[in-house]
């Protein structure tokens, strides 16, 4: 039976990734930090209690994870760890640095070390291409990035692809553009706008105040990406994948699916506040996942109208 260690197993990827490989067979290990704002870090994951084992740990605490790679020697690693918030980024650069970047090659160094025979997966952003040099993004598309965010996980994306060519070792970075589902953090604007929705047609709220809704993103279903995750690590050769939908809409188009799934006229209820826009915007993002559609056979199953029923 195949061991996975997931970093970051408390959020919703880690959730989707820990279903995703139980069904496979794996026996699945994590790490969840203890987190005084959120005492449920686990919740997202509490519906697998008994089927996956979890560590209180953090990618700041390298002693903590070296141990675990060393109590369970996992055939794949997955570091899903991240101060994952663009926006806050701007206010808390250096942690986000300390996570996003630092950490992993804290990682990479004690992956390298105890278990260098296992497969490594890092989580790569499309916030790297930032303000875009091409109309579609691909794995050669120059990055361009615009918040400390984009900036440290450019040195993440990098720091895995060195490790890789210095010291032979399967390491790969799935470069995901914005997934998302009904386990989305509650302030990201997909998960804001469908649970403004129903909190709104049930009379719990009667605004909803967003930011730069002209801003175009490429969203898919987090379901859909896990499944881009795991299918890299099993390739023959660890390469960098891009994995999108190939389309995109704008916040003000998702906000308009979301509020007419119910009836409801978004106009009615929105407000635009100066809080919710950011010092150096990302206007337009767009995959272009040719490679992982015709090398690994990925394809998206939930389009953009059903992930907006879903979360609604
Ligand atoms: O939902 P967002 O905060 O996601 P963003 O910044 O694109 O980043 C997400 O996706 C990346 C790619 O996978 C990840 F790397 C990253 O970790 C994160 O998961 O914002 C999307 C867009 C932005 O242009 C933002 O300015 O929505 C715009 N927006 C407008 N009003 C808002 C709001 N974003 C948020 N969070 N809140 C608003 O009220």
């Amino acid at each position: 039976m195949k061991k996975a260690f997931i970093i970051g197993i408390g959020g919703q990827d880690g959730s989707y990734l820990s279903e995703y490989l139980l069904e496979l067979g794996y026996e699945v290990y994590g790490i969840v930090r203890r987190n005084s704002v959120c005492e449920h870090q686990e919740s997202r994951v509490s519906h697998l209690d008994g089927r996956i084992k979890t560590f209180y740990g953090d990618l700041l605490d390298i002693s903590s994870i070296e141990k675990v790679l060393r109590d369970v020697m996992p055939d794949e690693i997955y570091n899903l760890a991240a101060q994952s918030h663009v926006r806050i980024s701007f206010d808390i650069p250096q942690f986000t640095t300390q996570v996003n970047a630092l950490g992993v090659l804290n990682l990479l160094e004690s992956y390298k070390q105890i278990c260098p025979k296992a497969r490594f997966y890092q989580a790569s952003s499309s916030e790297m291409f930032g303000e875009i040099l091409t109309k579609k993004q691909n794995e050669r598309t120059p990055f361009n990035p615009r918040s400390p965010y984009a900036v440290s996980k450019v040195f993440g994306h990098f720091i895995v692809k060195n490790y890789r060519e210095s010291y032979n070792l399967f390491a790969v970075s799935g470069i995901l553009f914005n997934h998302e589902s009904p386990l989305r953090g509650e302030t990201f604007v997909t998960r804001k706008i469908t649970r403004a929705v129903g909190r709104i047609y049930h009379k719990l709220q009667t605004k909803l105040t967003l930011g730069n809704i002209n801003a175009e993103r490429d969203w898919g279903f987090a379901g859909d990406f896990v499944e881009a995750m795991w299918l890299m690590m099993q390739h023959n050769k660890p390469e960098d994948w891009v994995v999108a939908t190939g389309k995109s809409i704008s916040v003000k188009e998702f906000l308009k699916k979301s509020f007419e799934y119910v009836n409801l006229d978004a106009e009615e209820y929105l407000l635009i506040s100066d809080k919710y826009f950011r010092p150096n915007e990302v206007n337009f993002l767009q995959g272009d996942p040719e490679k992982i559609k015709k090398e690994l056979n990925w394809d998206p199953k939930v389009k953009i109208d059903d992930l907006v029923k879903m979360m609604v």
